[in-house]
């Protein structure tokens, strides 16, 4: 089957932001005003379950008004297809967000006009940065009282250290907002009324134009009167993209038509030399269809950006795969859905053509992989299809060993393309099914929802038997059990809420440890050398193996590492997992017949239990970075309370009539901060929180985690 979309005329876009900016909103209308769907649903009308938007369609979706998971959806827009994924807000499924810029090639980044840059749109802003996602900006809710579009563009320079660029303007705001002024063009839209289906008015920019329009607030006033500034900044900014255009015009005095501004902003966007700003409320649906404009015309197409990096097993660069039909086949899983059509692997192509039946491999696990069902995804309905090529983002059903983050490949010419970061859960709960007869549905359901969710993790506490459930706080645990209950139909309850602590080495230790057993006629034989170094934090583990001369058999290698990571889960202070270190393995020596992989693991356990114990081991606790807006009546309390839980303030900046103060603290002193927060405030005063970096625990603190520790191992079993 030929291709029947050029890959040029592609755009893989995603939509984020912070927590309620309104993504969801503008995603909704996107399907209208492509005529992908005749209705409208808003998000704030679906709590009674009786009707939902296209891509917030689960049950906890729509009875919290918030996404959970990104969903997908395609539409055509001036002949291009735009495959979008809407994405959540709220931290604690930012790991959708994540997946989701790994595989998209460019983003919209939604902003509330009120709040301006928000927390989560710097957290996700970084991410894009990380994935090198270029990113246009829509300054949404123009329509509410209080949004500034100019205190906005503000904060994307200095919060987010971007160049933006607006290429639109607004006219008006709050109430009388009615349009905006197309830099570009050079004209004024003007809508007539907030009906979904009412057409801008264009005029010309003339000096009277705030008066014809009834635009009175001052500052308001003041942008169209600086229309032609705005307008010269754009030009500018543009012509540094094309030399021979700036020439021309420095040559000729006479500016760049919209088709050579327009290049310009593109090559700028994919570049990331600057960000086009937008504005709009979506949901007085005004400026969507000109932000879709903008996606068409300034966010890249897959040719537009790099070739997708591979890498070999051990992570490290290797090469690149072109972003072809002609390549070899190459994928990228990056999401695993299980619902009702069974396990659906989300895949983005990057190169070559798959077809069904096809066999593949799985590059990452060394594994085969036939490729059965496969499905275009419109948010939660299937569509079956034939083939896949370069630039799609699609479904396939069943597959049997592919996980997120692994890489799908033709057989004859395999590689591994760039692997995905996620985020470390942070906080953790013990959990159990309501009904102990239900253990096993219950142990089925989590291990689906784990598998599904990189940010979550399961483990069992091997003092108590415990089913401990990590993950990135309280509401992804919550909504985790909730979809259990909805989803695999089996009730579960939760434990309170605990820390993810660490433990730590604070200094480098060399230790020698000697396994030997005699029972009966065979023996037990090992010697193991191993130098424990701390290394910064976030470093993780390193196994290193300077042995020579075989005094360890190089088949007794591997053994020695899985010793050491079977036993650094286990810490001696509170038995929490030991990080950032670095283990070498120096020296050794064995037995012809009585050493073997189990001595040797054996050994290295030992070994690393004697040498932490000497290490002076230290306890690490998350910080959180916590940002609180509260009206400047309540500032002195909240920094009161903050300090009590030990916070460190960062920073305090204005947020309209609000403040906001962004301070570190520690996860254990934020249980409860909510209610907290309300009650001192009058309910007044909202937060957010993020995991920032681990610490060291105050001395003080770890004995009494410590003894807590002790006293729920040696508490009766659960
Ligand atoms: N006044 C006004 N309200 C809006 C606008 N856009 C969205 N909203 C409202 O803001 C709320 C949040 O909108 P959503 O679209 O769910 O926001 P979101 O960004 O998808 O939120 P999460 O997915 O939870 O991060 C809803 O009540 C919307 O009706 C707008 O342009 N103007
Ligand atoms: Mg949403």
């Amino acid at each position: 089957m030929p291709r029947t979309t050029a890959l040029a005329d592609i755009r893989n876009i995603g939509i984020i932001a912070h927590v309620d900016a309104g993504k969801t909103t503008t995603t909704e209308r996107i399907l209208y005003y492509t005529g992908r769907k005749h209705t409208i649903v808003d998000v704030h009308d679906t709590k009674d379950l009786k009707s939902s938007t296209t891509t917030d369609y689960m049950e906890q979706e729509q009875k919290r008004g918030i996404t959970i998971q990104s969903a997908a959806v395609s539409t055509f827009w001036r002949k291009k297809k735009i495959n979008v994924i809407d994405t959540p807000g709220h931290v604690d499924f930012t790991i959708e967000v994540n997946r989701s810029l790994r595989v998209l090639d460019g983003a919209v980044v939604v902003f509330d006009g009120v709040a301006g840059v928000e927390p989560q749109s710097e957290t996700n802003w970084r991410l894009a940065d990380n994935y090198g996602v270029p990113r246009i900006c829509y300054v949404n809710k123009m329509d509410r009282s209080g949004a500034n579009f100019l205190r906005c563009v503000d904060m994307i320079k200095k919060r987010l250290g971007a160049r933006p660029l607006p290429v639109q303007l607004p006219i008006g705001s709050e109430d009388n907002f009615k349009g905006m002024i197309d830099l570009v063009e050079m004209k004024a839209l003007v809508w007539e009324s907030d009906d979904r289906d009412a057409v801008p008015v264009e005029h010309a920019i003339t000096a009277d134009l705030a008066d014809k329009l009834d635009i009175s607030v001052p500052s308001d006033r003041k942008i169209l009167a600086d229309i032609a500034k705005y307008r010269s900044d754009l030009v500018d900014t543009c012509l540094e993209q094309d030399d021979a255009a700036m020439e021309k015009y420095l040559e000729d005095g006479v500016e760049p038509s919209p088709e050579v501004l327009r290049k310009c902003l593109r090559k700028g966007t994919i570049t990331a030399s600057f960000n086009p700003v937008l504005c709009g409320s979506s949901y007085k649906n005004k400026g969507v269809t000109q932000m879709l404009d903008a996606v068409v015309d300034y966010l890249p197409a897959p040719t537009d950006v790099e070739a997708i990096k591979t890498v070999d097993q051990d992570g490290n660069p290797n090469g690149e795969r072109k972003s072809s039909d002609d390549e070899p086949f190459s994928a990228l899983a990056f999401k695993v859905l299980n619902d009702a059509y069974g396990a659906l692997t989300f895949v983005r192509v990057y190169s070559g053509v798959l077809t069904k039946g096809m066999s593949v491999m799985n590059s990452t696990r060394g594994k085969r992989e036939k490729i059965g069902r496969m499905v275009e995804m419109f948010a939660k309905d299937a569509n079956p299809i034939e083939e896949a090529r370069a630039g799609d983002i699609i479904a396939l059903v069943s597959l049997a060993e592919t996980e997120t983050g692994d890489t799908l490949c033709a057989s004859e010419s395999p590689v591994i393309l760039e692997r995905m970061r996620f985020p470390d859960p942070v906080i953790s709960v013990s959990v159990k099914p309501k009904n102990k007869a239900e253990q096993e549905k219950f142990g089925t359901a989590l291990g689906k929802m784990v598998r599904a969710d990189p940010s979550l993790k399961l483990e069992t506490d091997r003092e108590t038997g415990q089913t401990i459930l990590r993950g990135m706080g309280e509401l992804h645990l919550e909504v985790t059990l909730d979809r259990i209950r909805t989803e695999y139909n089996v009730e579960g309850i939760m434990g309170q809420p605990q820390v993810a602590y660490r433990e730590a080495f604070t200094k480098t230790i060399a230790e020698q440890y000697v396994h030997k057993k005699q029972t009966g006629g065979s023996g037990q034989f090992a010697e193991v050398w191993i130098t424990f170094e701390p290394l910064e934090r976030g470093a993780g583990f390193e196994f290193v193996d300077e042995t020579v001369g075989g005094s360890v058999p190089r088949e007794y290698v591997p053994s020695v590492e899985k010793g050491l990571r079977m036993q650094m889960e286990q810490g001696v202070l509170a038995q929490y997992p030991t990080v950032d270190f670095r283990a070498r393995l120096t020296d050794g020596s064995y037995h012809d017949v009585d050493s073997n992989a189990l001595t040797f693991e054996i050994a290295a356990k030992a070994c690393f239990r004697e040498a932490i114990r000497k290490a002076g081991p230290i306890l690490l606790e998350p910080v959180m970075k916590v940002e609180t807006v509260t009206p400047s009546d309540y500032l002195g309390d909240v920094i009161g309370d903050m300090n009590r839980r030990r916070g460190m303030i960062q920073e305090q900046l204005e947020r309209g009539t609000n403040i906001a103060v962004v301070a570190t603290v520690p996860l254990s002193e934020m249980f409860g901060y909510i209610g907290h927060l309300r009650g001192m405030t009058s309910g007044r005063a909202s937060y957010t929180m993020e995991f920032s970096h681990y610490d060291p625990v105050p001395k003080n603190v770890a004995d009494v985690v410590i003894e807590e520790a002790a006293k729920a191992r040696s508490a009766p079993k659960a």
